[in-house]
């Protein structure tokens, strides 16, 4: 639109999502206040470095604060859209209950500045209801304005639900290009949301209402989490029958109706193994299928300790080497990793015999420290090791040829080497022949 003047953003929380989202709105001409409370995150940015390696892939973040589109700050400021995307960790309480608090806690520094004709939109994975719960904090603390929902007359302000769905590993190709889901608190929120994506995301944009697209979030990473427990749970079956499941299952997805994951040594990341948690706190007596996957996913990495453990049991003093600690694969993401866990459980038990490979690694997360694990690259762990553990699929292990295996006893919990010699044919249990 020609001579339009572009609304001024606030985004709250500069993390994985906050930052580039932040970016891909300022490259659309908006000029866009990043808001975080920590003071080394706003410095780094306002000098055009990243303090998350993957968000500047093309130098996006630099470009836009050079053009002064993009600053960053530790004090909120009036703006006309706020886009709050902070953690929704669990509470401490041992029972994965859902952890709102910043949420709420941006809200409360939102309503400090928010005037009539602003939109306020909640990116978060949240439970069911949090973006009614948002409405009514602000509501609260601003009894001169009219918020949606709570009013006959036309409110002050729109506030609105709209998750990301991007996926690690490929953050600004999908900001851009996914559909999303926008839920207003009302039919009019959702519009004027809409009319704010609409000016950064490529991919279809379909109103809803707040509910219903927290709900959609949460069922999209629960729907993964229960397909990938299938597919764990599949490979546990074929190791107790001598099965090879990688075949089982490109045999099986052959079918054109049916499309079996990938098994592996369980399930980690940010958000696949919490979001279903949010579904069952909000339905406990409804959710046995979506609780037990999350068992299932918990269960495999300890059904692939004991593996690991057999394997080198079976292989007195011989070297190990432990493949990968990402959570998955091509990325330097560690937390709440599977791979991790269970090469930390190796090293603690076999020593100095273990060496870890993680290309991504600079050096040893600190649960290493003490067990003399070391940490080498793959042309070192070929060379002086006789088990492998490949614990991530990483392109850089996938392309070790079968001549570089030859001899060794290879667990591949993630069927990355589909021509490894086996000889105990059990899942992930490809012993050299
Ligand atoms: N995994 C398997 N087998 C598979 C696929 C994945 O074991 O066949 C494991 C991975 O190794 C990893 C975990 O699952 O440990 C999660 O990886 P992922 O690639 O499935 O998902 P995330 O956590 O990187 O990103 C997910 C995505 N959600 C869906 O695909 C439904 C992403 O689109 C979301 O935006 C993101 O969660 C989020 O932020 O919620």
């Amino acid at each position: 639109m020609q001579g339009e003047t572009k609304p001024q953003v606030c985004v709250v929380g500069l993390g994985y999502i906050g930052l580039p989202t932040a970016a891909i709105i300022a490259r659309a001409g908006c000029p866009v206040l990043g808001l975080d409370v920590t003071q080394h995150v706003v410095d780094t940015i306002n000098r055009g470095d990243i303090h998350i390696e993957e968000v500047d892939q093309d130098g996006l973040v630099r470009g836009v604060v050079q053009r002064g589109l993009l600053r960053a700050s530790t004090v909120i400021e009036p703006a006309d859209i706020f886009v709050i995307a902070v953690p929704t960790p669990f509470a401490k309480d041992g029972h994965h209950t859902p952890d709102v608090s910043y949420v709420m806690a941006a809200a409360r520094e939102v309503a400090r500045v928010l005037k009539a004709g602003d939109a306020v939109i909640l990116e978060s994975t949240s439970p069911v209801g949090t973006t009614e719960a948002m409405r009514d904090l602000m509501a609260e603390l601003r009894p001169d304005l009219k918020f949606p929902g709570q009013t006959r007359e036309t409110p002050d302000v729109a506030i609105a639900y709209c998750p990301e769905r991007v996926l690690p590993g490929r953050i600004l190709e999908e900001l851009a290009n996914n559909d999303r889901s926008i839920g207003g608190i009302t039919p009019r929120c959702a519009r004027k949301a809409l009319a704010f994506y609409k000016r950064f995301v490529r991919g279809a944009c379909i109103t809803t209402d707040a509910r219903a697209a927290e709900m959609t979030k949460l069922v999209e990473n629960a729907y993964r989490d229960v397909n990938i427990a299938f597919a764990n749970e599949l490979s546990i079956v074929a190791d107790r029958m001598g099965l090879d499941v990688w075949e089982v299952i490109r045999l099986a997805n052959r079918h054109p109706r049916v499309n079996i994951l990938q098994p592996g040594p369980g399930v980690g990341g940010h958000c696949i193994a919490v979001d279903p948690w949010f579904i069952v706190h909000g339905a406990p007596d409804d959710t046995p299928l979506i609780r037990t996957a999350r068992g299932v996913n918990d269960a495999k990495m300890h059904h692939v300790i004991d593996h690991a453990v057999a394997l080198i049991e079976a292989h007195p003093g011989a070297k190990i080497a432990c493949l990968g600690l990402a959570f998955k694969a091509n990325i330097d993401d560690f937390r709440e990793s599977p791979a991790r866990f269970v090469a930390a459980r190796i090293a603690r038990r076999f020593g100095e015999r273990v060496q870890i490979v993680e290309p991504y690694a600079g050096e040893l997360p600190k649960e290493f420290a003490d067990t003399g694990a070391g940490l080498i690259d793959i042309d070192t762990a070929l060379e002086t090791c006789d088990v492998l553990i490949v614990l991530v699929d990483h392109d850089v292990f996938r392309v070790v040829p079968l001549a570089e295996r030859q001899g060794k006893a290879v667990y591949d919990t993630r069927g990355i080497w589909p021509d490894q010699p086996v000889e105990s044919v059990a899942t992930g249990l490809r012993l050299a022949s």
